[in-house]
């Protein structure tokens, strides 16, 4: 059994193509320049986010995973069977395939920009589970996405897990919200993790580990950026800088030029002094009543929460 590939560009087939450094060129010549975390993800950086995942410092992960392990099949039971599992940024597509058993979806259609690497994960997942009809998605959803005619049923389960709805600002996560809900259907809904605010020194470790995975993954998109556009960054002039933004409730991640430099790229040139950033991320946290706030705002009716003990992450299912 072979799983459906939709036919959409790829981020990779479009490097070099107008739009792509249209948006590139824009973000590094804007007085404060930032990219879109986007730009992270090339294989090395699917790759570079796994390891991530399996640092100490990360809690995200294996604490949404406990929070599974331990209220999987209430989900279940909440969610129902039968529906076409919709997984928004699939990565390996493990969160996913380890509920299947609880679940029980009769469509599974996996959604990530770094195509080749989701390509790999389906092909052996739909050997695990050959019941399950699959359908990946190689393409960049966070300005919305029209879902294929293969995704037939009319009952849409969008599971959002890991935190990233909180690359998303607040307002733009509402707007993005409101397109799930109105996509998925009589019945359907969202299963979607949220990290929650806690102290601020593990915030910070979370994205500065020891062994310096985070900063390799920051600086990475450097090396993508070169490749998408031939711009000519050279990555040891550059370091990682993230920390934890109280006002704004956000993790930040930059690139900090570490000496005055000049990079040029396919549409522009810029001269970077030496301690000047590019703003490559956000990671916003909320509590759970914020969150709460947020998914009414996008328009979704019942709600119901899950959370570890220390309440450092929670997962939802919103009903549409
Ligand atoms: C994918 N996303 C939820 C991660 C996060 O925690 O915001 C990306 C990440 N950036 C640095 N470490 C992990």
């Amino acid at each position: 059994v072979s799983p459906n590939v939709s036919n959409t560009l790829p981020l990779r087939q479009a490097h070099g193509s107008a739009a792509v450094i249209a948006e590139i060129s824009e973000g590094l010549l804007a007085s404060s320049a930032h990219m879109s975390p986007k730009f992270l993800y090339d294989d090395l950086g699917s790759k570079l986010f796994e390891a991530i995942c399996e640092l100490p410092e990360y809690y995200p992960t294996r604490t949404e995973a406990s929070i599974f392990a331990a209220y999987g099949a209430d989900m279940a039971h909440v969610v129902g069977d039968g529906a076409s599992l919709i997984d928004l940024g699939a990565g390996n597509c493990a969160k996913a395939a380890a509920l299947f058993p609880l679940l029980k979806p009769a469509q599974y259609v996996p959604v990530d920009i770094s195509r080749d690497f989701l390509l790999g994960a389906v092909n052996s997942l739909q050997q695990r589970f050959p019941q399950i009809e699959m359908t990946a998605l190689g393409l960049d959803f966070s300005n919305g996405f029209e879902l294929p005619d293969s995704v037939r049923s009319e009952r849409r389960v969008f599971f959002y897990p890991g935190s990233s709805i909180g690359n998303f600002s607040p307002e733009q996560a509402v707007g993005f919200l409101r397109g799930l809900r109105a996509n998925a259907g009589e019945d359907g809904g969202l299963l979607i993790g949220v990290d929650l605010i806690k102290d601020h020194a593990l915030l910070d470790a979370a994205y500065d580990d020891a062994l310096g995975v985070t900063s390799a993954f920051n600086l990475n998109m450097l090396r993508h950026l070169n490749h998408l556009v031939g711009a000519d960054f050279d990555v040891d002039q550059w370091q990682h800088v993230a920390f934890f933004n109280p006002e704004l409730s956000r993790i930040e991640m930059h690139l900090e030029a570490r000496c005055p430099l000049t990079v040029t790229w396919r549409g522009g040139e810029r001269d970077f002094a030496r301690g000047e950033r590019i703003h490559t991320e956000d990671s916003y946290k909320y509590t759970r009543q914020s969150f709460a706030t947020l998914l009414e705002r996008a328009g979704f009716a019942t709600q119901r929460m899950w959370t570890d003990k220390d309440h450092w992450f929670a997962v939802i299912y919103a009903r549409a």
